[in-house]
């Protein structure tokens, strides 16, 4: 058991600090062995401070300290104490200076916060609690300064050092070391200080804002990677752009700069003018990336430039507030996607990651309200919830206002706060301020979790020409919230009439009816009935277009209603959403009765939607993909994997074989013409493309192994050669080998393109795949040290493979659990991920139930694991 237990952090007990920082100046001698940090301090007393004893109480962890002067006196040990995560100095004026050095070991660092190797090169990461490692600060958020660091290093080793800012002065030094001054000018939180030291390239461009100014682009990457930056110089222009047009935004710094870093806990980092990639985020060449792959790097790209407005000039005051800048940023680079790209597909695929991430953090013992209100470690909470849930909640904000009333809100926001560190709050009150609408009750969606659910009940009477609706909205209990009080929500619906069209609805009292289309209606009660008069005949109702908000809808429809949906609703969302539905409903039917025919109906619709030649390709093969395994899991009450899996094997194959013909017609005329180009229309060709081959492949038919082994070596993208090896894996057999021994030897010196050799032996459904996983742990090319390549096969394993993870016998359990062990002491932040695995274990059978909860235990069995696993694994066994 965890010697101490770790004690919770609550939002009631913030308190202003009661320093405040003007000016930092840093200075490093690195070293991968050893790095020197000396910083001076400008401290005052904070005038807002409601507390304060005379003392001052910094951050600090892991750090050698070797000598500390304050006022240019230095201390006496009995003048300050330092403790394991702190170093307090007694007895301090109420303005000075504090100097420290400390030494630190950047090469023994793989948790990856702070300051650390990555290859050969010196990179950090701060968010959160990062810059406590580098020196002693008050390295929350609400403490924004101003920064210089001076880096010196060996000029041969690492000829490029970059910090925030403008480069403002460099030298060389006599001993072999240079040395170079950055000054950002901007006052920032601690969080997005970031220093880099490497043997790089940059790939430069320059922007030219909307006022006229230029700004210096760089990308920096290890020089083999060169020939991968086309892509990300292109997007990240593109979102200098729309920022601007969009939401008035124009970059502030003359120059910004991006470092590829191959050892990375996550995406990327936002640090001022020098954001720091996860490499999988920023590397692509059509031979090497996948459609996927293109598609997030440019919202990564895009969202990480987008926090120079949302998160870095006007910053978080604590980090319960961490939505307001990540549910911000994620609103808008969903819109940016969705502007640049298709906005049909973009919310389609938000809303399958919501449903699959969010909904089901929602239903878990880990559930949270988007602003939190206790964490024990908030590396925790950088999760769905957050952020995709809290861009949810933007975007409700945003359609209740309208686009003209929403931008006012947004330029106030902008306006009101820059240089500010606030909160949720206050940016809800800027949408109230410029719309003049009272968002009390709405507030409710940052403080209440769980996914409320809609119920809604349609009738239709003929005499008085009415159809009504009645809604009810419900919201289960989570973790600490019992009960629920009801949201205020958008709710758009239309309704079709008997050719498909969208009737002009008028609700009852209304005096003149709404043009035909859609009709946001707002909810605010438990219960609402609503009228809508004057209809010729029962219409079909189309409920939560656009998916208005974030909940999980049920009203009493036919097959036959899905299927009108499905080929006639205006509303693409809900065209797509209608065929979801149907095909769970079949594909639950199957679960329970192996037996169960497929309705001629489906396959009909099917056909037509196979042969409608004007329709949008990606939005098509959106439509035509049958609900994974995992979403199925969570419409049961108890996860039937086996039947879930043999359910979705056979209606794939059911599919292959009797629409053959119009599949193959499909993927022919979808194949491969001239060279890759990442454009909606071609990824939608191939993602079509690729669908059809699936279903072919699941039917065992001849010509389709044939074409896929022609595609596999062929094909001049990896979107097609991934999708080939793929389906060659999951059929097995010495094709199968072959493929990803061909693969092995033409990709093993690309890591980014090995990550996907690996992932695709995890993922796949077949009986031996776990002892496959375990044979590849011992791969010379695996490592734990290395992020990218642990999710790409142990997190692959444990989440996107339910039926192996999730196999009767627990040997998927314990080879988690084994995993998180090993990880913990090296990475915590990375074991804490991985043990998220396990948590739902309420929602199977008594035996896997037994079997998780086993694995759990013996997860917090262990003396000293780290805060961010003790938090979720003992919350996994406390709640509820
Ligand atoms: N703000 C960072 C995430 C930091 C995670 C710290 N554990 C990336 C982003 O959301 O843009
Ligand atoms: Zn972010």
């Amino acid at each position: 058991m965890y010697r101490e237990t770790p004690h919770p952090i609550f939002l009631h007990d913030y308190q202003p600090p009661e320093f405040l920082i003007d000016r930092v100046d840093l200075a490093f001698e690195l070293d991968p062995e050893q790095t020197m940090v000396t910083a001076r301090l400008e401290l005052r007393r904070n005038p807002a401070a409601t507390r304060g004893d005379g003392t001052v109480c910094l951050h600090g962890e892991q750090l050698e300290l070797e000598w500390i002067a304050l006022d240019g006196h230095p201390l006496n040990p009995v003048d300050y104490r330092v403790e394991r995560e702190s170093l307090t100095v007694q007895r301090v004026p109420d303005r000075f200076v504090l100097e420290t050095q400390v030494r630190i070991h950047p090469a023994h660092n793989t948790a990856l916060e702070g300051l650390y190797q990555s290859g050969d090169m010196l990179c950090t990461q701060c968010e959160a609690e990062g810059f406590r490692r580098i020196t002693y600060f008050l390295d929350r958020p609400d403490v924004m300064a101003r920064y210089s660091a001076t880096l010196i290093a060996d000029k041969t080793r690492f000829p490029v050092l970059l910090s925030n800012g403008n480069r403002v002065a460099s030298d060389d030094l006599d001993d072999g070391r240079h040395r170079v001054r950055w000054e950002d000018p901007f006052p920032k939180p601690s969080y997005l200080f970031a220093l880099v030291a490497g043997d790089l390239r940059a790939v430069e461009d320059s922007f030219t804002t909307a006022s006229g100014r230029e700004v210096a682009l760089q990308i920096f990457v290890e020089p083999h990677n060169l020939d991968k930056c086309d892509h990300a110089m292109r997007s990240l222009k593109k979102a200098m752009r729309w920022d601007e047009e969009r939401f008035g935004r124009e970059y502030d710094l003359d120059i910004f700069m991006i470092v590829a870093v191959s050892h990375f806990n996550m995406g990327a980092m936002e640090n001022k003018g020098l954001n720091i990639f996860n490499d999988k985020f920023v590397l692509a060449r059509p031979d090497t990336a996948t459609d996927v792959d293109f598609d997030g790097i440019e919202s990564v790209i895009a969202h990480e430039y987008f926090h120079n407005w949302t998160g870095n000039r006007i910053t978080c005051r604590d980090w319960f507030q961490l939505s307001l800048k990540e549910g911000f940023t994620v609103y808008r680079d969903q819109e940016f996607t969705a502007d640049v790209a298709s906005r049909g597909v973009k919310r389609i695929s938000d809303v399958r990651v919501l449903r699959s991430h969010q909904f089901t953090e929602d239903a878990s013992p880990m559930a949270h309200p988007v602003r939190p209100d206790s964490y024990i470690e908030i590396n925790n909470f950088y999760t769905a919830t957050v952020y995709q849930k809290g861009a949810e909640v933007v975007r409700m904000q945003a359609n209740l206002l309208g686009p003209e009333v929403f931008r006012r809100a947004t330029d106030l926001y902008f306006a009101r706060h820059d240089g500010q560190a606030v909160t949720t709050d206050d940016f809800v009150r800027c949408m109230e301020d410029a719309s003049g609408r009272d968002l009390s009750q709405f507030r409710r969606w940052y403080e209440q979790a769980g996914t409320p659910e809609l119920h809604i009940q349609t009738s239709y009477d003929e005499a008085t020409r009415t159809c009504s609706l009645i809604v009810r909205q419900h919201t289960e209990p989570t973790p600490g919230q019992p009960v629920k009080a009801p949201f205020h929500l958008p709710l758009a619906i239309g309704l079709l009439g008997p050719d498909g069209r969208d009737l002009p609805l008028r609700l009852a009292g209304a005096s003149s009816p709404d043009a035909p289309g859609t009709h946001v209606l707002e909810l605010r009660q438990a219960v609402e009935t609503f009228h809508f008069v004057d209809l010729p005949a029962r219409p079909v109702p189309s409920l939560l277009r656009g998916f208005s908000a974030p909940v999980k809808l049920s009203f009493d429809c036919t097959d036959d209603d899905l299927l009108f949906l499905m080929a006639h609703d205006s509303d693409g969302f809900n065209r797509w959403d209608a065929a979801q539905t149907l095909m769970q409903r079949l594909l639950l039917n199957l679960v329970e009765d192996a037996e169960a025919g497929i309705p001629e109906s489906f396959f009909d619709a099917f056909r037509r939607a196979l042969r409608d030649e004007a329709s949008d390709r990606a939005l098509l093969a959106e439509v035509l993909t049958l609900p994974a395994e995992s979403y199925l899991g969570e419409q049961m009450a108890v996860v039937d994997v086996d039947g879930i899996h043999r359910a979705r094997t056979t209606l794939t194959r059911l599919i292959g074989e009797r629409l053959r013909d119009d599949l193959l017609a499909v993927y022919r005329d979808n194949g491969e013409s001239g060279p890759y180009a990442f454009t909606p229309e071609a990824v939608g060709r191939r993602a079509l493309k690729n669908l059809a081959l699936g279903y072919l492949m699941q039917a065992e038919d001849a010509e389709a192994l044939a074409r896929c082994q022609a595609q596999f070596a062929g094909a001049h993208n990896m979107t097609d050669v991934m999708a080939a090896l793929r389906l060659l894996v999951d059929r097995g057999g010495l094709e199968s080998r072959q493929a990803l021994d061909e693969f092995y030897r033409r990709w093993s010196g690309e890591s980014l393109v090995l990550d996907k050799w690996f992932s695709v032996q995890a993922t796949s459904p077949r009986e031996e795949t776990l002892t496959q996983v375990i044979q590849l742990m011992r791969h010379p090319d695996f490592s734990l040290g290395h992020p990218n390549r642990v999710r790409s096969l142990v997190s692959a394993f444990c989440n996107l493979n339910q039926v192996r993870f999730h196999a009767a016998d627990g040997a998927g359990y314990r080879f988690l659990a084994d995993r998180v062990l090993e990880l913990d002491p090296l990475n915590p932040l990375i074991a804490s991920r991985l043990v998220k695995s396990l948590i739902r274990w309420r929602r199977f059978d008594p035996g896997r139930q037994a079997l998780m909860r086993a694995e759990i235990a013996r997860i917090l069995e262990r003396e000293d694991i780290s805060k961010d696993v003790f938090e979720v694994a003992s919350k996994a066994l406390d709640a509820g």
